[in-house]
């Protein structure tokens, strides 16, 4: 620990002393710890605190915002959340494990890195360890010469993300748990093994869990041994929870605080005084105030500490195949987003592999949705002045010009860590009509600060800083408009059945049924549209997604709607023929009937919205349950 602490105190040293671009000034910055002097006064202490900043790699890992867990064992299969380690290894037996499948779909969705559970409480390692028999060594799965560890590893590299292993301490198979320094030198070897033979990692992860062994005693770990093993085998790697790189946020729900300081006063869990200055402080990982000025008088340090949210896209660490329909709706995502990644944290979302080893379809196709939520709301910054850096006093305001006709809901905000993170306390309001209308306020902002408002048709944004810890400086100011998600239906599953066809000429038409919301078929005419199912089925009715966006045009208010088994022969179907408020409340439509044969779909529309002679279509599906 002392040498750590030496490390770290050289660290600052060196690197204290530099000159801030625009400001012309010089200030010392304290990299990642800052002790204060015995008799320092509050705003002696404040404002160091304002010029405390993260590690280089703190910083590289804050701007990842997405990264995800993937957690994948022997409860797997088991159905269980925690194993007891008395799980026998055949039971772990991936039909058809594809890392790259993960790689790919965490890739495409976003995401910029990867932490796999090597080894969960259970003690079953996903790599051929020499540590013990119970791993993957002894399973069936490739008839025992398979390493899930390297398969993830070869899969980052391959789709470019970054690679993090999670290792737990706590270890319910492994017979010397508990035997304190037994154990911790069979740790430091699993540790080893994972850092010495797969390349870069970027992350480790100990969790916080712990309780006794086997043999019924409690382990006594010996934390500075295991992070000397992590800086001597990857010193570019940040530690987190049982670490001081990352902090858990305090909760697995997945919600961040408004109120977020990268700079805080809880000392992390590895050092030995942490239980004792915590306590009289009265702070834990999870209390709502870890950095405000009373706290930050009170303390006698501060750590760059930021935090990190750790959620499950299902109830369940572990895939469990009854919670297929349980997965976070797209609105639940979207909200856990704007309260991590948007609250000053990085989101760390849990997406775990199936019993076959691939990531579940309802998940892949659940993070995609998030990844182009996200995509479209921050495509376009509607500030008309491009010049972001505002580095600023505590009260300043600045006005920004928008678009013309920009309708806008959501400002994002983000202080340049590097230079420490200052703001505690702003404001926004935008000119409508002429007048200054309040938008909303907030306090800390930190590497991003997202602040969600009621639509509004502005002209201009003022922005103040009404409290800062010295002169501020913001990086980056946008402005967006996030479209309204459509509740729960926005998580449905538009059509129980896939490979639709239009009938028809025009290869647009194929849009209509592709699957994807965001893509749309637009016709000039109000024509009959035929789907095709390929085959007689039963249908048990139909949805009607209209387009995204503002634009409703085409969207259609009534309709006929007719089945056919041969494409010649319709019959009506009996069903109102109205989507009810379409046109305040543009949700997908589901429309029911009794079952009935059939292999097309004819759907007639016959009045807009609008009344225009216009058809558009996000998405139509044919329903069977
Ligand atoms: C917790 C563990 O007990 C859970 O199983 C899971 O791994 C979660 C990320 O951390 O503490």
């Amino acid at each position: 620990m002392i040498k750590r602490l030496i490390i770290q105190q050289l660290l600052a040293w060196t690197v204290c002393v530099f000159l801030i671009t625009g400001c012309g000034s010089k200030e010392t910055y304290y990299v990642k710890h800052v002790t204060f002097p015995e008799k320092a006064t509050t705003e002696e202490k404040v404002d160091m605190a304002s010029r405390l900043v993260p590690s280089p790699q703190q910083l590289a890992w804050q701007q990842m915002e997405l990264t995800a867990f993937l957690h994948f064992g022997v409860n797997t299969f088991t159905g269980r959340e925690w194993g007891d380690g008395k799980e026998d290894p055949v039971v772990f037996n991936p039909t058809e494990l594809n890392a790259e499948q993960w790689a790919k779909a965490l890739k495409d969705a976003g995401f910029k890195m990867a932490i796999l559970t090597a080894k969960h409480h259970d003690g079953f390692c996903l790599w051929p360890t020499a540590t013990t028999t119970h791993s993957v060594a002894s399973s069936p799965w490739k008839d025992g010469k398979g390493d899930v560890v390297r398969e993830l590893r070869n899969a980052c590299d391959k789709y470019g993300l970054k690679f993090g292993v999670y290792l737990s301490p706590w270890d319910r198979h492994a017979d010397c748990y508990g035997d304190s320094p037994k154990y911790n030198e069979y740790f430091i070897r699993q540790l080893t093994e994972l850092l010495s033979n797969y390349g870069e990692i970027h992350e480790v992860w100990f969790d916080g869990a712990c309780a006794e062994g086997p043999n019924g005693k409690k382990q006594e770990y010996d934390w500075e041994a295991f992070y000397q093993t992590i800086i001597r085998l990857q010193p570019h790697a940040v530690m987190a929870i049982m670490g001081d790189d990352v902090r858990w946020v305090g909760n697995e729900k997945g919600f961040g605080r408004e109120t977020e300081w990268g700079a805080t006063a809880l000392v992390p869990g590895i050092y030995p005084r942490s239980e004792k200055v915590n306590q009289e402080l009265d702070i834990m990982a999870n209390s709502d105030d870890l950095g405000s000025r009373a706290l930050v008088a009170k303390a006698s340090e501060l750590f760059w500490y930021p935090s990190e949210v750790d959620v499950s896209i299902r109830p369940g660490w572990f895939y469990h195949t009854e919670q297929d329909s349980q997965v976070k709706s797209l609105d639940k995502l979207v909200d856990i987003y704007f309260q991590s990644v948007g609250y000053n944290s990085v989101l760390l979302l849990n997406i775990p592999p199936d019993t076959r080893g691939l990531l579940h379809e309802v998940d892949v196709q659940r993070i995609k949705q998030l990844s182009d939520y996200l995509a479209e709301t921050f495509a376009q910054n509607v500030i008309a002045d491009k010049e972001q850096l505002w580095q600023g006093k505590p009260g300043s305001e600045r006005i920004y010009e928008l678009a013309p006709d920009a309708c806008i809901n959501v400002l994002m905000l983000q202080e340049d860590i590097a230079r420490g993170q200052r703001i505690e306390g702003f404001r926004v309001e935008a000119e409508e009509n002429g007048e200054w209308k309040l938008l909303g306020e907030g306090t800390t902002v930190g590497y991003k600060r997202l602040l969600r408002f009621a639509d509004v048709h502005a002209t201009r944004l003022r922005l103040t800083v009404t409290a800062s810890r010295n002169d501020f400086c913001l990086s980056n100011v946008g402005v967006y408009y996030a479209r309204p998600l459509d509740g729960q239906k926005a998580n449905m599953n538009l059509s129980d059945v896939n490979g639709l066809r239009m009938i028809g000429d025009n290869p647009e038409m194929a849009k209509a049924v592709d699957g994807k919301r965001e893509t749309f078929y637009r016709s000039e005419t109000q024509e009959p549209l035929v789907i095709d199912c390929g085959k007689v089925i039963e249908i048990t009715g139909f949805s009607y997604a209209p387009v995204l966006g503002d634009d409703l045009s085409g969207t259609i208010y009534t309709y006929n709607v007719y089945l056919s088994q041969d494409g010649k022969q319709w019959t009506k179907c009996d069903v109102s023929g109205e989507f009810s408020n379409i046109m305040h409340n543009p949700l997908s439509q589901f429309v029911h009937w009794q079952k009935q044969s059939a292999r097309f779909l004819k759907l007639e529309p016959l009045t807009e919205i609008d009344g225009k002679q216009l058809v558009t279509i996000g998405e139509i599906g044919i329903l069977t349950k």
